[in-house]
């Protein structure tokens, strides 16, 4: 095996001035040498900034509802906590390839339509009342349910409730930037759900029939754009009741496109796993960064060499390729995104277990 590092190259150090004073020449000309940088550009293993982070909900809570005193949905836009992790800090990002915050929106409150490339999900984690309305058609918001907005649809949000209502956001902003292919568009004043906002309610595809002939609404995302929790959680208990739990992941399901059988978002995937009371996971790493919500019980997480205890509401980043275990006090429900799809469709995607 030849070593590639530029210290073992024969007559190195002969030479070592005249390479230099090459690369300075060439720099002019926006030329680089290869073999300084190789190691890094062409890793072993997936190498990633992006460090395993831990949000304690009854920490930030108090953030989120003072942020809900001074300043209003309609003048934030999106009144949102980015969760930055803290080797990303300053770029908006939970992961490489992913952006999450939690949105707060007031009782009485909108906030208003826009559409863009970026495609988003929703996890509710607290409060009833509030809608999300995608192409104008609307969707009540209950915790626990996973709601999409597909990429360049009209989308606006409201609290016609009582209570304040917070949910997790997950968007591809960083893929979608790291292709360069963003575009953002607000309504022209006057228009009430944004222009060419007519198709066939999603309920009819969430009852398994979608229009004989029609193409999809959303393209390569899923029609159903809102899985509620009751339902995600009857389908988790009937998979608890036909199989043995997976040693690293439980029961753990993905929300399906039901018109492809897919992830219901081309870029991202979305899970709710259960893992029951006792259970200890086999350590597993998969070359998707992942955004966990917990939607129920108490446990633990090992993220990378350190344990972290969890309850409802807590969320939590495992970075591509850190190893996580999971420990189970009681019952446990978690929910998780990741870019998963994408890396599916490119061919990408590796998993780990031990
Ligand atoms: O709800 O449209 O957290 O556009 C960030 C950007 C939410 C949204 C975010 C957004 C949205």
């Amino acid at each position: 095996m030849t070593d590639p590092t530029p210290a073992a190259v024969p007559g190195r150090s002969a030479n070592q001035a005249a390479r230099a004073d090459l690369y300075r020449r060439m720099d002019v000309q926006h030329l680089a040498p290869l073999w300084e940088v190789i190691a890094n550009l062409i890793p072993a293993e997936p190498l990633s900034p992006c460090e395993p982070a831990f949000w304690q909900y009854r920490a930030l809570r108090p953030f989120i509802l003072e942020s809900g005193d001074l300043i209003t949905a309609q003048e934030a836009i999106r009144r949102v906590l980015v969760l930055e992790n803290p080797g990303l800090r300053g770029q908006s990002r939970v992961t490489q390839s992913l952006y999450a915050g939690l949105q707060l929106i007031m009782p009485g409150e909108t906030a208003p339509m826009h559409r863009h490339s970026q495609a988003a999900l929703r996890f509710v984690v607290e409060g009833r009342g509030a809608f999300t309305a995608v192409n104008g058609e609307r969707v009540a918001m209950q915790p626990g349910d996973f709601i999409i907005t597909p990429s360049w649809t009209w989308h606006d949000h409201g609290n016609p409730g009582e209570e304040p209502v917070v949910w997790l956001d997950g968007l591809d902003v960083p893929l979608v930037q790291a292709l360069a292919a963003q575009f953002h568009e607000i309504p022209p004043p006057g228009a009430a759900t944004g222009p060419g906002a007519r198709r066939p309610p999603a309920a009819s595809y969430g009852n398994n029939l979608a229009p004989l002939d029609a193409p999809p609404p959303f393209g390569p995302t899923s029609p159903v754009f809102c899985y509620p929790y009751d339902r995600s959680r009857e389908s988790l208990e009937a998979m608890a009741r036909g199989c043995e739990p997976d040693a690293s992941h439980g029961w753990k399901m993905k929300y399906l496109n039901p018109l492809t059988g897919g992830h219901a978002m081309p870029t991202m995937g979305a899970f709710l796993q259960k893992l029951p009371k006792g259970f200890k996971s086999l350590p597993c790493r998969s070359t998707d960064g992942a955004v966990y919500s917990v939607a129920e019980g108490r446990g633990r997480v090992k993220l990378g060499d350190a344990w972290q205890a969890f309850e409802a509401r807590d969320h939590f980043v495992v970075p591509s390729w850190t190893s996580a275990a999971f420990e189970a006090e009681d019952d446990c429900v978690l929910f998780s995104f990741s870019d998963r799809a994408a890396q599916e469709a490119l061919g990408l995607w590796r998993e780990r277990r031990g």
